[in-house]
């Protein structure tokens, strides 16, 4: 069902800082810039690797609000991996594939994420504590 890691979302206070950082330690190239009032984020991808079915990348995330989940997150938690996104060929048969196994869907329908992807999370609590994101990337 899952092809690759799509990306690894990184929740951090200061965005620049934190492409800078990124960009310098392990020379990556920032590719896409976001603003995403759905989910509250302004966001970049960092590109890792590219593979079949689309790309690898770090993704860092500041929050639009504190009470956005990414600053909800920081408040409690601080700054660090916030989810793991796996890429799938079709991400409403990914879902319905795994909400048949009691895992619940944050969403109930896929919504607009990074660079045109389509894309649906599972709650962390039923994946050994691990938000995951399910990520359709857009047709190339
Ligand atoms: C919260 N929890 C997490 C977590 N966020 N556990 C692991 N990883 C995370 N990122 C835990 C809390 O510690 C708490 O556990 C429990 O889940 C409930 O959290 P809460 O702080 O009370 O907050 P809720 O329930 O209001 O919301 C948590 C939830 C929410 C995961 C349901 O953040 C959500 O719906 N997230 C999905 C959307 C999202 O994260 N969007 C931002 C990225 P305890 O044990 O303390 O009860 S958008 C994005 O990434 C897009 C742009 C893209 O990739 O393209």
């Amino acid at each position: 069902m899952f092809m690759r890691i799509d990306h690894i979302g990184i929740a951090c206070r200061d965005l620049e800082e934190k492409i800078e950082l990124f960009s310098r330690t392990f020379e990556l190239t920032v590719v896409a810039r976001e603003v995403n009032e759905e989910q509250g984020v302004k966001e970049a991808m960092l590109h890792i690797a590219d593979g079949e079915g689309g790309g690898s990348y770090i993704q860092l995330l500041e929050p639009l609000s504190d009470d956005s989940p990414v600053g909800k997150f920081l408040a409690k938690r601080g700054e660090g991996v916030h989810h793991v996104a796996f890429g799938v060929p079709d991400v409403e048969e990914a879902m319905a594939r795994i909400g048949e196994k009691g895992v619940r869907l944050l969403d109930e329908r896929p919504r607009h994420g990074s660079m045109g992807s389509q894309i649906a999370f599972l709650h962390p609590k039923d994946v050994g504590g691990m938000l995951t994101e399910l990520v359709q990337a857009a047709k190339q």
